[in-house]
């Protein structure tokens, strides 16, 4: 199967590039791939990445830094310290049947180390559950020197030792984020893109020598108003950028599971688009850029509410045929309601579980096409598990 693959990925890039380097550079890459990653570590990832990908299944992400989730806290009037986020995490890792739509689930550094009220720690709450443990790497998106507005993503210094000590406390895949701001014709700079796409990059060959899946995260925001054109224009040349490097690197694609965004307006903008044509427009996208030899695109939600994202992802799931296996590593579009249910009081904790577990369903029928607005009337209870 490799070799199909990485017969399918020469083809795809190859044909990006002019014909005489081109073979030798990635007669390099290849090899460099194969000599970094032995038979063994190399089955093991792209079993653990197919894995993620289970069929009907997706990513809960519910990584956010100490900051992110403290505001997502307080948001709800939920006091914002280590305990509240600790029961959180309990609350959403405890969750009856979550298993049964969510192949992993996306932690923070605390959160791996944490465990529940009796004890149990959180990685073997997971492991029960049927769902793989992942870590967020990166240390967050900082502002970037010369270039206002942007962010670079920082986290590579120590990586390799932080990634073998995940590793060893059971996480089988990780998580970089790079953030690309968007406006009408000046951002992103390609200093903003190139910088994030060679960390990316970096990070995921880091991954993979250590023996964990990499989830690529390079997300074009959807704050602003520009239109869905623009967002396509960017994401693909964010994505293009992003693939150049990896390929450089010598990341072996059949490991990696890309997160993107998907292609829609800005928050702000007038010309909002269906559901179908942020799904076209998506897969026209990844379509140009993402090579066949990758297993599976992972997305964001980005800010999108969850039902918007539940109907976005059904409409890319119409039957055509893809390279890939297209799934969900929502964090807010999952979250949101549970959280807000929740409120931090335990009375209502039985609510909010059931409110993640609909949102795990009605994303989970997405990935069949069979999500529709009906289900949002349905409570988890009533609805035929996935
Ligand atoms: C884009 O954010 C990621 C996906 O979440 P959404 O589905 O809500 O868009 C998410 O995994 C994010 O990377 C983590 O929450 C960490 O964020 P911070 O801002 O805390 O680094």
């Amino acid at each position: 199967m490799l070799s199909k693959r990485s017969s399918a990925m020469r083809q795809q890039l190859s044909s990006a590039q002019t014909p005489g380097a081109r073979v030798r550079t990635l007669d390099a890459c290849f090899s460099n791939a194969r000599r970094r990653l032995n038979r063994m570590n190399t089955q093991a990832l792209i079993t653990t990445a197919h894995a993620m990908l289970a069929q009907g299944k997706g990513l809960l992400a519910m990584d956010e830094s100490n900051a992110t989730c403290n505001q997502r806290l307080a948001a709800v009037g939920i006091a914002p310290t280590p305990e509240m986020r600790r029961a959180y995490r309990e609350l959403l890792l405890t969750t009856p049947g979550l298993g049964q739509c969510i192949s992993g689930v996306i932690l923070f550094d605390e959160t791996l180390h944490q465990a529940s009220a009796n004890g149990t720690p959180f990685v073997r709450l997971a492991a029960d559950a049927g769902m793989l443990v992942g870590i967020k790497t990166d240390l967050g998106a900082k502002d970037m020197a010369c270039h206002p507005g942007e962010k670079v993503t920082e986290g590579l210094d120590g990586l390799r030792e932080r990634l073998q000590s995940y590793f060893s406390q059971g996480a089988r895949f990780a998580k970089w984020r790079g953030v690309m701001a968007v406006d009408a014709w000046r951002l992103p700079s390609n200093a903003c893109i190139q910088a994030n796409a060679h960390a990316l990059a970096r990070y995921a060959a880091l991954c993979q020598e250590a023996g964990l899946v990499p989830i690529i995260e390079p997300e074009v925001l959807m704050d602003g108003a520009h239109t869905p054109a623009r967002c396509q224009d960017v994401t693909e040349a964010v994505l293009r950028t992003v693939f150049e490097q990896l390929v450089q690197q010598g990341v072996l694609l059949e490991a990696v599971v890309l997160k993107p965004n998907m292609v829609i307006a800005g928050s702000a903008s007038t010309t909002q688009t269906t559901a179908s044509e942020v799904a076209d427009a998506t897969l026209q996208c990844l379509l140009r850029v993402v090579p066949a030899a990758v297993p599976g695109i992972a997305f964001l939600s980005g800010g999108q509410t969850g039902e918007q994202a539940s109907s976005r992802l059904n409409a890319m799931h119409d039957g055509r045929a893809l390279p890939w296996r297209l799934t969900f590593s929502f964090a807010r579009a999952l979250q949101y309601p549970a959280l807000a249910i929740w409120a931090g009081k335990d009375a209502n904790r039985d609510a909010a579980q059931a409110a993640l577990l609909h949102r795990a369903r009605c994303n989970s029928a997405a990935l069949k096409g069979s999500y529709n607005a009906a289900m949002e009337l349905q409570s988890a209870e009533a609805m035929p598990s996935q």
